[in-house]
């Protein structure tokens, strides 16, 4: 059996006590401890320019994971990581061009990162190994991977929005960028919607790429697999868990501190993508709008702090904290604060136990791959006594989640009108909606995902091996161009 190598930017922290807030770090823990493997990465650590020209990964195993680490220089740090994937792609792909910013020297250091962590990783490899790379920090890993001869299958996994064509052109090196990603050998999405983004690019750029009803698209000389594989959780551990931690105290102290109260819950990192200031907004207009709400509902909004470093996280902190600051001092009353605040991390059991007292579960961001909040919401209520889940409609998660109330962020009285509708449903719609989502959370649980995705890539790694030999055989006037890639690229 061939080993699974995980390559993400960040080897999620290992210690006890330090949960991993996010949601690529979850899910790939949660897969990779399943079928055991190596995960490779940054370490989170900064280390000297000198200690970082002589770098190789720091090894350390747990359990069947082996965790495979690397430091960055300072200049490393800045141009790849809070530069070019941080405030060019991640704006970007989250539709924000207005918050992006391009910097040649900082693309340059995303080339040289991902072809340093390429050369590193190459020195772990075995032949058989078949390798998994996530998300947006590494878009030209394979390419760099290939250059250096490495002919194992590789795949990659995007977890955040890919932008439809117009917008991806924003981004000056848009064409490397596409181009590197026909490296892989296959190209996964969250949604049927970003993988047709990443084919209407590919089709209607200058290398007239093409795809078939298989997913196979073929572009400067590559053949490759594209599809979505939307990202799953484990709903049944999630509901167990949310069970058995209804009992410890903070989750006691929240249940006794609404006084009956219904509560509406939020939980995000603090990340502009998030639409935390509209949800408040929304909130704030229910309140006005419903003057027989006061006192009788709580939004509790629960934001890890995240890329605190990065200017605009902080902009978006003051500018939440003065929203919920404003919106309390216009409603609050004696014995009722109408939005509590809590920029601060929890352990993930109690957290799952957090959503299950909430009678709505208040998930509205501007733009999301997956949101696996949403799923986890709904996971851990009681099915007795299921509460409603609001969503967005730009969410990934609403593609696969019809039990919701999907709401359009950008429209304030719309999501103010289905916070009403949540609080007011009757409970035998309620537990439709409920059992209808649940039953979907376990159809496409995070092992369908994993399994789906790495039986195609070996499926195409062991196909692209037949048609290898084929084109090599091929008169070359006929196959010329892309037997002449794949003949370089193997
Ligand atoms: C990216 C994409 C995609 C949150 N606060 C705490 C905490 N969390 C956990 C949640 C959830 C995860 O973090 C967040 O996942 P999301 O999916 O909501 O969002 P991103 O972090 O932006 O993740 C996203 C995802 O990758 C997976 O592909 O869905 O679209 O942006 O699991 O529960 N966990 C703990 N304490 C907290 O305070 N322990």
């Amino acid at each position: 059996m061939s080993r699974l190598i995980v390559v993400s930017n960040r080897v999620a922290p290992t210690q006890p006590g330090r949960p991993a807030a996010g949601g690529l770090a979850i899910g790939v823990l949660d897969a990779l401890q399943e079928t055991g493997g190596v995960w490779f990465g940054w370490s989170g650590e900064i280390t000297g320019e000198a200690a970082s020209q002589t770098r190789s990964p720091v090894i350390e195993r747990q359990g069947n994971v082996t965790y495979a680490t690397v430091g960055l220089s300072r200049r490393d740090y800045d141009q790849y990581y809070r530069g070019f994937s941080n405030a060019t792609l991640w704006p970007t792909f989250h539709y924000r061009n207005d918050l992006s910013r391009y910097d040649r020297q900082e693309y340059a250091g995303y080339l040289r990162v991902n072809a340093m962590l390429a050369k590193q990783l190459k020195t772990l490899l075995e032949p058989d190994d078949i390798i998994w790379v996530h998300d947006y920090h590494l878009l030209p890993f394979a390419r760099c991977l290939r250059e250096l001869g490495v002919k194992n299958p590789i795949g990659f996994f995007l977890h955040i929005p890919f932008p439809v064509p117009e917008v991806l052109r924003t981004v000056p090196p848009h064409e490397e960028l596409v181009r590197a990603m026909c490296s892989y050998d296959v190209v996964g999405f969250q949604t049927e919607a970003d993988c047709q983004s990443f084919v209407d690019y590919v089709e209607r750029g200058s290398c007239h790429g093409s795809v078939d009803e298989a997913g196979v698209l073929y572009a400067w000389g590559q053949f490759l697999k594209v599809a979505a594989y939307p990202i799953g959780i484990y709903p049944d551990a999630i509901a167990r868990v949310a069970q058995q931690f209804t009992a410890r105290k903070p989750v006691r102290s929240l249940r006794e501190g609404m006084h009956g109260r219904k509560l509406i819950m939020s939980v995000d990192r603090l990340d502009y993508s998030k639409g935390l200031v509209e949800r408040f907004q929304a909130f704030e207009r229910l309140l006005l709008g419903a003057p027989d709400w006061h006192g009788r509902v709580s939004l509790v909004q629960i934001a890890p702090p995240t890329r605190s470093d990065v200017q605009t996280y902080q902009r978006i902190r003051q500018n939440l904290e003065g929203e919920a600051g404003r919106i309390n001092g216009r409603f609050a009353q004696l014995d009722w604060t109408p939005i509590q605040y809590l920029n601060r991390k929890y352990e993930r059991n109690l957290l799952m136990a957090l959503f299950r007292q909430a009678h709505v579960g208040y998930v509205t961001p501007l733009r999301d791959g997956m949101n696996l909040v949403a799923k986890e919401y709904v996971a851990a209520q009681n099915p007795e006594d299921p509460g409603v889940l609001v969503l967005s409609q730009f969410a990934g998660a609403a593609e696969q989640m019809p039990g919701a109330l999907v709401v359009n962020p950008f429209d304030l009285s719309q999501m103010a009108e289905a916070l009403e509708r949540a609080l007011s449903m009757p409970l035998a719609e309620r537990q439709a909606r409920y059992t209808d989502m649940m039953a979907r959370l376990r159809e496409n649980n995070l092992s369908v995902w994993r399994d789906t995705f790495l039986g195609d890539l070996r499926r195409v790694a062991r196909a692209s091996a037949v048609a290898r030999n084929v084109v090599r055989r091929v008169d070359a006037t006929a196959y010329g161009r892309q037997g002449s890639a794949l003949g370089s690229r193997y």
